[in-house]
């Protein structure tokens, strides 16, 4: 089906929306991105996702044409152009455009698109039964080389390679671990783990990605009355826990009941997840 989509400064049709060969971000993966879920035709945290990309722009110094409130502007009247619902639109920045690496050459602005596409979801068996995970070896890179807090596309070719290794054993995700082999997210996703009532989940510094959702879900955990502690983590706390689940704009929340072949509590969704997916859902509504 035909849609429009916002490219640059204009809104453009879909098959007339193409990019120079010399962009950066198609060169040299610089650029970064976010994915964000429309709920009910409204773009859910859309504040958090422009606020997200624009520490990450900043981080990367590429500079916008407009400010956040304009661009959530473009994002909104995307979705009203293209008269969608429930969709995931994706957010691509690249520096610009400019063959050689140097970005004193770039011409012109940075690159700018905004689609609106229909959500690939894991199957809904997965939410009744709970994800496998296996632990991968690709580690997540290290904070003083990629700044994990950056979404910069470039650095999704570590993400990519994780999830590849995931796949090949037939797993729904794929564990990364920091360098020092601490716990640090999913290829996708953040992870959570509870032990005795309490929440756990790694601590932002260790070089995850600071999920939107990630955020969503602790605070509707304060909500619940539930403490949230965020911290160090090996496997073992993993191996050891009562559940575990999974958090992100894809994936929402999602239970996680093995990891590298052991069963995470009696290997069923735990009970505080199963409650949490269903305080996602009446918070997503309200929003
Ligand atoms: N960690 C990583 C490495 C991610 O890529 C999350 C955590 C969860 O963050 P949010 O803000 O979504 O709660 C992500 C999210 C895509 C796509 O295009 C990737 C993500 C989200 C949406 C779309 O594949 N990653």
């Amino acid at each position: 089906m035909d849609k429009w989509v916002f490219l640059n400064s204009e809104y453009v049709r879909s098959e007339e929306a193409h990019l120079s060969i010399y962009d950066h971000g198609f060169l040299y993966g610089d650029g970064v991105f976010e994915g964000i879920r429309a709920y009910n035709g409204r773009a859910f945290k859309l504040k958090e996702h422009v606020d997200r990309l624009y520490r990450s722009l900043k981080a990367l110094w590429i500079e916008m044409p407009f400010d956040q409130a304009a661009f959530a502007g473009h994002v909104e009247k995307l979705l009203e152009m293209n008269e969608v619902s429930d969709c995931y639109i994706r957010v691509t920045v690249s520096r610009g455009i400019t063959l050689g690496l140097d970005p004193k050459n770039i011409k012109g602005q940075a690159t700018i698109v905004i689609s609106t596409d229909k959500l690939s979801l894991y199957p809904k068996s997965m939410y009744e039964n709970g994800l496998e995970v296996v632990t991968v070896a690709t580690r997540v890179a290290n904070p003083q080389v990629l700044e994990p807090r950056i979404k910069s596309t470039g650095k999704y070719v570590c993400n990519i390679q994780a999830k590849i290794e995931a796949n090949h054993v037939g797993a729904g995700e794929g564990l990364m671990l920091t360098e020092d082999g601490y716990v640090a997210e999913c290829t996708g996703d953040n992870i959570f783990y509870v032990k005795d009532g309490v929440v756990y989940t790694p601590a932002a510094h260790l070089g995850i990605l600071e999920g939107v959702t990630r955020g969503a879900v602790i605070d509707i955990l304060g909500e619940m009355g539930i403490e949230v502690v965020m911290g160090v983590f090996t496997r073992f706390d993993l191996y050891t826990a009562d559940e575990a689940f999974l958090t992100g704009t894809g994936a929402e929340v999602i239970p996680m009941v093995k990891l590298d072949a052991r069963s995470i509590g009696d290997g069923k969704p735990g009970p505080l997840t199963n409650k949490l997916i269903d305080a996602f859902k009446a918070y997503v509504a309200r929003q």
